[in-house]
């Protein structure tokens, strides 16, 4: 089944030059595709969007001010279950229970920094690739 979904790999990825590496990964996925793809760093109005489902957690605010603290890489990824892939490949939010091998466990320490956000359903897909990606329908 093949899929789209949204990826940003967040600003704390860009700083740190993962962005190669992250990426390699999800390129060396059979079958997986960028098809979509912009270095940009994300206005507030974008985030609030974008993370409207957290707004009012205690961390909504510096995650905000995180997400908007240097520029992030865009992008849409096709391929077979991308959607359940990246989240794994991505690993659990918390990068210390993240397992090694995940780019979270591999590459992160805390919460809020954790280098990458993907899609969690395809309902979820459509919605972020509208904000992010309108023209690309
Ligand atoms: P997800 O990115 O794994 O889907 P969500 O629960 O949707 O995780 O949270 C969105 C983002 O908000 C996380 O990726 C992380 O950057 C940040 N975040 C979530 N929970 C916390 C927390 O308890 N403390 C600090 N930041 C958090
Ligand atoms: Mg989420």
């Amino acid at each position: 089944m093949s899929q789209r979904t949204l990826v940003i790999l967040k600003p704390d990825a860009v700083r740190r030059g993962l962005v190669g590496e992250i990426i390699g990964r999800i390129e060396r996925k059979a079958g997986w595709s960028v098809t979509a793809m912009e270095l940009r760093t994300l206005d507030r109005a974008t985030l609030e969007q974008h993370y409207a489902e957290h707004e009012g957690r205690p961390f909504y605010e510096p995650l905000m001010e995180f997400m908007a603290s240097g520029p992030s890489v865009v992008m849409l990824v096709e391929g077979e279950r991308v959607i359940e892939g990246i989240r794994a490949l991505a690993g659990p939010t918390d990068p210390i229970g993240a397992p090694p091998g995940s780019v979270r466990g591999d590459f992160g320490t805390i919460v809020r920094e954790n280098l990458i956000h993907a899609s969690d359903s395809e309902e979820s897909a459509e919605r972020e690739r509208k904000i992010f990606f309108p023209s690309f329908a």
